[in-house]
């Protein structure tokens, strides 16, 4: 720098600051020179030093980096040793059509593709609308509208949610949809699976009586969400359009013992008796009457329950459709083993999660290891939504216990006092802790009851049923006959009526429960947790 060169040797600039040398009229020129060199060696010994920390900081991140690329490269496969998730493509004209197209109804999910090469995935849908129950338990009816695989199962009526359609990177969805002549409303489907105008909606609305196709290549693996984006969208979406379509990454995730596709929605209705309506305003104040897991409260609970073993690992693939709410999603009573955030699945999982947040148009793609035998209830942890809305769903654990993961003091209940009974007891009932029956008959839920026995087992309400649910398995009273059940195991069990006229809500081990009888009639019961426990009311006039 010119400056520099101009500059008189003793002076010092700012950077040298810290080694400024004062002027002193007996330094002469020679002390400066030496001083100087001297300064000129020890600023290149420290910048050799520097040279080395740093040089010794970047072969351990290089270490640590090949470590992680290893791994992910591991467990996901090719697609991102290119440094992109896209695939290379090839081109459309060159695709054959996949013989084996992945649809299925929840809570199932189609298994991934056997091919290892893309393909042109041709998948139809038809529109359904119709009145269906949301809360069948208590009667509440809505007028749902969804999506169901032309030609497959005739008896999906409701179409909430959609059918949860599988394809692979690099696929083209080749996608029809029709309207059937006699629906009233036209509809679209946005996938945000896709790439291009409005996910596909401009392109596949369809009035009554109409059918169009669309042709879009799957970019990006992941799970995602897809819904009706037609007219007022708010309003479709709130009558239950929406799914998910997973596009695997070119290598699949590992194989897991259990898949299951559940879909958090929220309906905003006038009321919550009989045939109800959609109430505009609520959805605009983002205030849902239920909030339901596969379109109905219950849909995964009770006998409905998804069931896995101690040992075994199960992957849910899940979509928040909302319209509103964000989702907590929690598993009470483990944990999440995997988590990939967001349904990214080229994405390192977090492990050991206890609650994952959903975003609404978002997904989710976490995992569950059976570890003890137990009922696991999934929530949505803003629990109003669970307790009073109807976000509850259960995957009963069945298996040995294995007291190094969980015992309790001998004599105690194996749930503390009122550990998590989602269903608030009903009027007119009265649950208590090991108090004895004031009169009336009673009832054991056995010991063991738990043991899981086939729902059809030609023994269900005979005197000797192996293993032995309820005791009395059938009874016989007159009507206004109150009677009390004693859960005498050391697990939750439940009372819950067939045609849901009664229902004890959990009953904790040593816990009682009676409810009276005054109409005369036959009703079978079941334990939520454990379907295959059933037995028999019969009340005479
Ligand atoms: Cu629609």
């Amino acid at each position: 720098m010119t400056q520099m060169i101009n500059r008189p040797p003793a002076e010092v600039t700012p950077s040298e600051a810290g080694r400024k040398v004062p002027a002193h009229p007996h330094y002469t020129l020679g002390t400066i020179s030496i001083l100087g060199l001297v300064l000129t060696i020890g600023a290149v010994i420290l910048a050799v030093i520097a040279l080395g920390i740093t040089a010794g900081r970047n072969s351990v991140d290089d270490a640590l980096v090949a470590e992680k690329v290893d791994t992910f490269l591991g467990e996901n496969g090719t697609a991102a040793a290119t440094g992109d998730v896209i695939p290379a493509l090839v081109p459309k004209a060159d695709l054959p059509v996949a013989t084996d197209v992945a649809v299925a109804t929840a809570p199932d999910m189609p298994p991934a593709p056997a091919r290892t090469t893309p393909a042109i995935v041709e998948v139809s849908f038809e529109v359904v609308e119709g009145v269906n129950a949301i809360d069948p338990a208590n009667g509440v009816e809505f007028q749902t509208w969804g999506y169901r695989i032309v030609g497959g199962d005739a008896e999906v009526v409701s179409g909430t949610p959609g059918p949860v359609i599988r394809a692979r990177v690099g696929d083209v969805l080749r996608f029809t949809i029709t309207n059937p002549e006699g629906n009233v409303h036209p509809h679209n489907v946005d996938f945000h699976a896709v790439t291009g105008q409005g996910g596909g909606a401009e392109a596949t609305t369809v009035a009554p009586g109409e059918t169009k196709t669309i042709d879009a290549r799957l970019l990006y693996p992941g799970f995602f969400m897809y819904h009706c984006a037609y007219g007022d969208i708010a309003q479709h979406i709130s009558h239950g359009m929406y799914g998910g379509i997973l596009v695997d990454p070119e290598t699949p995730l590992p194989t897991v013992d259990h898949e299951w596709y559940i879909v958090q929605s929220e309906f905003y209705t006038t009321g919550k008796e009989g045939l109800v309506e959609l109430d505009r305003a609520a959805v605009r104040d983002e205030n849902p009457t239920y909030v339901v897991f596969n379109g109905a409260v219950g849909a995964i609970a009770g006998d409905n329950a998804l069931a896995m073993q101690v040992g075994e690992r199960s992957r849910i693939y899940f979509i928040n459709a909302g319209i509103n709410l964000i989702s907590s999603f929690h598993p009470i009573g483990s944990h999440w083993d995997k988590v990939y955030p967001e349904a990214t699945l080229l994405s390192t999982p977090l492990r050991g999660s206890q609650t994952t947040l959903i975003p609404a148009g978002g997904g989710t793609v976490v995992e569950l290891v059976g570890q003890v035998p137990s009922t696991l209830v999934l929530v949505d942890h803003a629990l109003a939504r669970a307790i009073d809305k109807g976000a509850i769903g259960q995957v009963v654990v069945s298996g040995e216990a294995n007291p190094e993961i969980f015992s309790v003091g001998e004599g105690e209940s194996i749930v503390g006092g009122e550990g998590h009974d989602m269903t608030p007891p009903e009027e007119g009932s009265e649950t208590t802790v090991a108090a004895a029956p004031t009169g009336g008959e009673s009832i054991d839920i056995m010991a063991g009851s738990s043991a899981f026995q086939d729902m059809d087992s030609p023994d269900e309400f005979a005197e000797n049923e192996s293993p032995a649910d309820y005791s009395v398995n059938v009874i016989t009273v007159k009507a206004g006959t109150t009677i009390t059940w004693t859960n005498q195991d050391n697990m939750m069990h439940t009372v819950t009526a067939v045609d849901g006229s009664f229902a004890s809500g959990f009953l904790d081990a040593g816990q009682t429960w009676s409810h009276t009888f005054d109409e005369p009639g036959e009703y079978e019961y079941f334990c939520s947790p454990h379907p295959w426990m059933r037995a028999k009311v019969i009340v005479e006039p």
